[in-house]
């Protein structure tokens, strides 16, 4: 029998984790209050940049979070009164998105999963342009190049695979580490927890890791998977497998704005100047459904909800500032009024947005012509004008 080191007793089940509990390694500036934590050996590599910041940073980061939560319960409601045909929620993971949207640069690229409409915030994508996507009137939505945010992916873990690929391809056009501030640039990755069980997202890893590409992979562990719990799909926490593809992973604290930002960016600052990815698990948790079309009643308990509504990234950074005397009630309710004209906005946008011919879903495939799409095409259009011709009769 050979001597095969066994370590099975080092690995701690993720059933018998507690999900509300991120452990000593997360990195965390805000406790559940707002109140300005103490230095420990895991914030303290970031306390500097979190110190950088100023009151005013701070209540564009509060604004932030309030737009975005508002944006997505506008998002929410709209396809309950059947104006969207789905929409997937980000309500408890704002922190997360504009922590991590924040710390990018104009120059950095983010690929996105579906569900991160606080990044697309950040990016500068007009709400109405992810709206767009869920009514269905448009392919896509906004044009990836203009901001350096990619189209949505739906398939799990496929824009990882991108991401790598465009960062490689970052490094081969000489923008990574010649330092130059404003030209240096890094790609971000975004996943969910479910995300991390696919070939793509190991794959991608493999290959970030091996050319040491100016990589961030931002995991948002919001704890299910639908209706998968973390303990169905790996066996130790996403940061961890990080150092077995060669490069640090950070847990730190999803729901800490400050937190995220602060290590989001020290990661973006590392893959600019060519020292390679890093992977981030934002701890977090999903307060509301997968999707529009999910009933989590199913799976999940209410009482889990509760502790996790307890830990609401919006009323902690609330507390801070007003700890911190850096905001005053008539800073807050400007913000909720200014949501309450976003809403209003792209309520409206949404019920007036122009039905799209029917031929455009077959001329955005190729850029160019291709005859079987074409001949698609034609059958029909074909096809609808046959109802045309019966009506008139
Ligand atoms: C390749 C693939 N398999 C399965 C699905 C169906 N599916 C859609 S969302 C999802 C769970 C994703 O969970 P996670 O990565 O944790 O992201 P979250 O939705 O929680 O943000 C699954 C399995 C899919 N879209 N693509």
């Amino acid at each position: 029998m050979p001597d095969v080191a066994v370590h099975h007793e080092t690995v701690v089940p993720q059933a018998q984790q507690d999900i509300t509990d991120g452990g000593p390694d997360m990195v965390q500036f805000v406790d559940g209050e707002g109140t300005r934590l103490e230095r420990t050996p895991a914030n303290t590599p970031y306390a500097d940049i979190v110190e950088a910041l100023t009151p005013e940073d701070g209540r564009s980061m509060y604004r932030d979070l309030v737009l975005v939560r508002r944006l997505d319960a506008e998002g929410h409601a709209l396809q309950r009164q059947g104006e969207l045909g789905l929409w997937p929620s980000l309500l408890g993971q704002e922190a997360a998105q504009v922590g991590a949207g924040r710390a990018m640069r104009s120059q950095d690229f983010a690929f996105p999963g579906y569900r991160e409409h606080g990044v697309a915030w950040c990016r500068g994508i007009e709400p109405e342009q992810l709206l767009a996507l869920f009514r269905g009137v448009d392919n896509g939505g906004w044009s990836p190049s203009e901001l350096n945010y990619h189209l949505y992916t739906i398939v799990i873990g496929n824009q990882m695979l991108h991401a790598t690929g465009y960062a490689m391809g970052m490094q081969r056009d000489g923008v990574v580490g010649t330092g130059d501030e404003e030209r240096d640039a890094a790609v971000m990755a975004f996943t969910g927890d479910g995300g991390t069980a696919q070939g793509d997202f190991n794959e991608s890893l493999v290959f970030a890791g091996v050319a040491n590409a100016p990589l961030v992979i931002f995991v948002q562990n919001n704890q299910w998977a639908i209706s998968e719990p973390n303990y169905k799909q790996f066996r130790v926490p996403p940061y961890q497998r990080a150092q077995g593809f060669g490069f640090p992973g950070i847990r730190v604290d999803g729901n800490d704005v400050l937190a995220v930002y602060a290590v989001t960016k020290a990661a973006l600052d590392n893959a600019r100047s060519g020292q390679g990815p890093t992977l981030i698990e934002a701890f977090t948790y999903r307060l509301g459904a997968h999707t529009t079309s999910d009933d989590p009643t199913k799976y999940r308990s209410a009482a889990e909800v509760d502790i996790w509504r307890e830990k609401d990234p919006i009323k902690r950074m609330r507390g801070f500032l007003s700890q911190k005397g850096y905001a005053d009630d008539a800073f807050y309710a400007s913000v909720d009024r200014e949501a309450d004209e976003l809403a209003v906005r792209v309520r409206t946008a949404c019920q007036n947005m122009p039905e799209p011919s029917q031929e455009r879903m077959f001329d955005e495939i190729y850029v160019d012509p291709h005859p079987v799409v074409e001949r698609e095409k034609a059958q029909f259009l074909e096809y609808q004008a046959g109802f045309e011709t019966e009506g008139a009769r």
